[in-house]
């Protein structure tokens, strides 16, 4: 099978949807640091649909850059940028149906430990218009040299000292206020090595007369493409697409408008252009990805695989569903554009797609980075307020139960984690009293506070019943 490739467009079958506008033009007004799955199914495709609709504004190609590994550019590279985005969900009655688009605006490749001078030369050329970022949660702990907050900070660095404009700084990584943390970050990194940059006097000034932060929400989800994946969309395809992406047909971005040098002109029905994302960043955080936490570390102890096969499961789905219309919920004030029962309904759909193989142990990983964001804020105002926490205490003692390493029927995994050390250290075995308070009182992850003795008793409870009956009796017991 011929590897994918600008001359084989032409030849795609017909139902693939492919780029509609001329490549060979486009400039480099997008550097991208993170390239993975996440963002070539997500910021990518809406950029596509940009230039498709107004293909005289070529201005909005994409250079992604690899902050690790190669294996994105020894994919993509040989097809010249080019890769396939799989959109995957169930017929009516059940039949697994995608969709094939190839996607055709990212037109470089980097890889930043390999040639991190190309990095800050992308970032400081005359075009570049916006840095966007995908670098995980955990991103924006790093600071050294080669990291993104390093390469962006050396890169702003020519910019000024070549007399150019400044730029977007967009991070698209599912933390609150994820504009203004990365501000911080450059900021915190521009006072670190102030020294390194040639002309540090007026520097930080520089960044923020010149340059913007704006907050965005994102939400799509993506799960991990596999061989079989690789395999079945290449035969689809007529051609081998060394890493396609898959994604759900549901997409939203809600992102402030404050591009100091301009953007896309993107499609309303795929990007909201909001005065402020923050509301919307609560929303989707505690909604979208503190259920979803809550459903790996259930699933992955009970061996459902992925969340559809979770949620299949009557008990959990009641246990979902009631944490977010009676605790979770009701710690989100009201937003305009937002019907909480309709934005719950489609979430439970979302998860029951039996097409994407989402799988828990992907969602599980970094549960420390995760956490703080997605439960301790509404655990913290609901325990505050005197309300009760029963259904969100299960999440918690869940995490604690995953700790532990291996799942309900012995077998073992490994805790992908930055801080796996340290929460391994943890009596995560211990007495269930002992354990629960040992985890609250982690200071990464639930703040200085110590564990409010309400939370322990029932985080405590529920590790008792989950190491006692399991992951399903426990739920079922809920239910009663
Ligand atoms: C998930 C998210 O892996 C995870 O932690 O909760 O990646 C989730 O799928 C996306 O944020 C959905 O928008």
């Amino acid at each position: 099978m011929r590897r994918l490739h600008p001359d084989l467009l032409a030849a795609l079958p017909p139902t693939v949807q492919r780029p509609a506008y001329d490549r060979g033009r486009l400039a480099s007004g997008i550097v991208h640091l993170g390239i993975g799955a996440f963002v070539r199914a997500h910021l990518a495709v809406a950029v596509e649909r940009a230039l498709e609709q107004h293909p005289q504004d070529r201005r909005w190609g994409i250079v992604g850059v690899s902050m690790r590994q190669a294996d994105t550019f020894d994919a993509l590279a040989p097809q010249a940028g080019l890769y396939t985005l799989a959109v995957r969900d169930a017929a009516s009655d059940g039949t697994p149906r995608q969709r094939l688009q190839v996607i055709g605006c990212v037109r470089e490749l980097l890889v930043a430990p390999r040639e991190p001078q190309a990095v800050i030369d992308r970032i400081a050329a005359p075009e570049a218009a916006i840095v966007s970022l995908t670098i995980t949660e955990k991103g924006y702990h790093a600071s050294g040299e080669g990291s993104a907050v390093d390469l962006i900070v050396r890169g702003l660095a020519l910019r000024r000292a070549r007399g150019l404009a400044g730029l977007t700084l967009l991070s698209l990584d599912n933390l609150p206020s994820n504009g203004r943390r990365l501000r911080e970050r450059v900021l915190a990194r521009v006072a670190e090595a102030g020294a390194a940059v040639r002309e540090p006097e007026g520097f930080a000034d520089w960044i923020d007369a010149r340059c913007s932060f704006p907050c965005s929400m994102v939400d799509r989800i993506v799960p991990r493409t596999t061989l079989s994946d690789v395999q079945a969309v290449s035969t689809s395809l007529g051609a081998h697409d060394a890493w396609p992406v898959l994604a759900e047909p549901f997409t939203d971005w809600a992102v402030e408008d404050r591009f100091v040098a301009g953007r896309p002109a993107f499609d309303p029905m795929l990007v909201r252009v909001v005065p402020e994302a923050a509301p919307w960043e609560q929303v989707k955080l505690r909604l979208v990805n503190g259920a979803h936490s809550q459903i790996a570390y259930l699933g992955a102890m009970a061996r459902w695989p992925t969340v559809d096969a979770a949620i299949a499961q009557g008990v959990l789905a009641a246990h979902i569903e009631a944490l977010l219309r009676d605790e979770v919920e009701p710690t989100l004030g009201a937003l305009a554009g937002w019907e909480r029962n309709a934005y719950r309904d489609a979430l439970m759909q979302r998860w029951r797609n039996p097409a994407l193989a989402h799988r828990c142990q992907q969602i599980a990983m970094d549960g420390s980075q995760k956490i703080p964001q997605r439960w301790v804020a509404p655990l913290r105002e609901r325990l505050a307020a005197g309300l009760p926490v029963t259904r969100m205490a299960l999440g918690v003692a869940a995490w604690l139960h995953y700790l532990r390493g291996r799942d309900e029927a012995g077998e073992a995994y490994a805790i992908d984690d930055p801080l796996a050390a340290a929460l391994r250290s943890l009596p995560v075995e211990g007495e269930p009293e002992l354990a629960a308070q040992a985890l609250l009182a982690f200071e990464p992850v639930f703040g200085p506070q110590a564990g409010h003795p309400e939370l322990t008793a029932r985080v405590a409870a529920h590790l008792r019943a989950l190491r006692g009956q399991g992951v399903a009796a426990t739920l079922a017991a809920m239910a009663r």
